[in-house]
């Protein structure tokens, strides 16, 4: 018996269903409530297979981080060291499925590289809804020759578990055959001034920023959503009132476990990013 540990990482859009699959796979439960995920969540799930004769114990740690477009620092901190990923696209919604190839695959190239991957349409149990199907999906997936190993796809469903196991486990198979070195000169690199446009960069900015100095984004994540909520912030179209509220909470919270002029100071260059947004 051979023992691994992979940590993975589920991409795409808002409300494509990455939390939804996620659920079903290591907790085998679906709900029909979207509650939008913010900053990162991981879960761990034990999975036995055989690969060429040998038996395989795979601890799969699976990561679930922030789909919306535009917080692209966040979401470089959240899965910059996953080894494989899975790419989930709405069957109901073309537009997820044209995101994975114009947002999610050259953010992947830069931040991993090609590592092992497969590619979803979920959301399959409603067909009459559907706006593609597999052999689209398939298209794209052999789009570019450079963007993954392996590329295998699914038509999978969160709702009737459909499939879902299946792509896990065909994800799993390509971890273990497929040795993929660490990229390793990708850390956290904020964004220039000439960057930071919208109040949404700024926040995206904040964010990936305070993450960053609380170690990780996963134990960063139950502070940085109690701040957002009591700040009143909306994650699709952030107000700077509401932005301003937030890095002042921000600074409390953070008034708590470090020395006052460090959170002083992190208030006052927060303060200066949001001012670089210019809408
Ligand atoms: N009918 C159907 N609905 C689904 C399926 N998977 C997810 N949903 C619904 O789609 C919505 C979004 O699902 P989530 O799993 O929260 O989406 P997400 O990709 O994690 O979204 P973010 O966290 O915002 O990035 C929820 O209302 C789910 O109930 C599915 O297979 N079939
Ligand atoms: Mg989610």
């Amino acid at each position: 018996m051979i023992r691994e540990s992979k940590n993975i990482v589920l991409l795409g859009d808002s409300a494509v269903g990455k939390t939804c699959l996620i659920n079903r796979f290591c907790a085998d439960s679906f709900g029909e409530n979207y509650k939008p995920t913010i900053g990162k969540n991981v879960t761990e799930k034990e999975i036995s297979m055989d690969v060429g004769g040998k038996s395989y114990q795979m601890n799969f740690m699976v990561w679930d981080i922030i789909g919306q477009k535009g917080y692209r620092y966040c979401q470089t901190t959240s899965f910059y060291n996953a080894r494989g990923v899975i790419m989930v696209s709405d069957l109901t919604r073309k537009e997820t499925l044209d995101s994975i190839m114009n947002y999610w695959i050259p953010l992947v190239l830069r931040i991993l590289g090609p590592v092992p991957m497969v590619l979803l349409g979920n959301k399959s149990d409603l067909v009459d809804e559907c706006q593609y199907g597999i052999l689209e999906i398939e298209n794209l997936a052999n789009k570019r020759e450079a963007f993954g190993i392996g590329r295998n796809v699914y038509v999978v469903s969160a709702k009737t578990g459909d499939n879902v196991e299946a792509a896990f486990n065909d994800l799993a198979q390509l971890l273990v055959k497929n040795y993929v070195p660490m990229k390793l000169d990708v850390g956290l690199r904020l964004m220039e001034k000439s960057e930071i446009n919208t109040v949404k960069d700024a926040l995206d900015h904040i964010m990936a920023d305070f993450a960053d100095q609380f170690g990780k984004m996963e134990y960063a994540t139950p502070f940085l959503q109690h701040q957002l909520t009591i700040s009143n912030v909306d994650m699709d179209d952030p107000a700077r009132g509401s932005v301003e509220l937030f890095i002042k909470n921000l600074a409390k919270a953070e008034g708590l476990y470090k020395e006052a002029f460090k959170s002083d100071e992190n208030c006052k260059k927060r303060q200066v990013i949001l001012r670089y947004a210019k809408d």
